[in-house]
């Protein structure tokens, strides 16, 4: 959209990232969800933008949101954000899942670097007990609702959904590299059906 004076305003919403990063997959995600139409700016990790490091100074990590120009930083407060500023909602997940999330995304991380740094297997193994953990909350979701596979909030797509779907392309790619099943159907039937 044009200004009265020609020149080209900013779009509402603006994520800076890259397109790789689980991090800002995960807001993507939500925003698609929402709905919301928003401009990708890609960054470059080794020649940040003048915009990412004074929109988010002092960790200078991608994603950040702009929605008119007012930054917010780190991916989970992020999905936090857009789901208070729009009215559809996205179901968070218990606070009990909380440690489990975080597990899940230093697990996430750590085999990422696993793979690269040469130790996949110990890597795996703390990625497998991540996984594990989210298994047994959605055994436990399944036993209130009554429910065979569903999400973690019960019908519908939820916070921890979109933060553990920000990995699933990630886990392709490991299995790939590592020739080992990270989302195991035998051993991960809910989370298998998730992906
Ligand atoms: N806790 C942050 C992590 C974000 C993060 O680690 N972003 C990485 C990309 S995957 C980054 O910006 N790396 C650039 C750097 O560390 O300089 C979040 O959830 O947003």
């Amino acid at each position: 959209m044009a200004s009265a004076g020609g020149e080209k305003q900013a779009p509402a919403v603006r994520v800076l990232g890259l397109r790789a990063s689980p991090f800002v997959i995960r807001v993507l995600i939500a925003l698609k969800l929402k709905g919301v139409e928003y401009e990708f700016v890609e960054e470059v990790v080794s020649k940040k933008s003048e915009l990412l490091l004074t929109s988010n100074p002092v960790h200078k990590k991608v994603p950040v949101l702009l929605h008119h120009g007012k930054p917010i930083s780190e991916s989970l407060n992020i999905i936090q954000y857009i789901d208070e500023v729009n009215p559809s909602y996205i179901p968070t997940c218990p606070n009990a899942f909380g440690p489990t999330l975080r597990r899940q995304d230093i697990g996430g991380i750590q085999v990422m670097r696993g793979v690269m740094e040469g130790n996949k297997d110990e890597a795996a193994g703390q990625m497998a007990t991540a996984l594990e953990h989210l298994e047994s909350a959605l055994a436990l979701v399944e036993s209130r609702h009554g429910k065979e596979h569903g999400y973690f909030g019960g019908d519908g797509i939820g916070y921890l959904d979109i933060v553990l779907g920000s990995y699933v392309g990630w886990f392709r790619a490991m299995e790939k590299i590592t020739g080992n099943g990270i989302l195991d159907e035998a051993k991960f039937p809910r989370l298998h059906s998730l992906s």
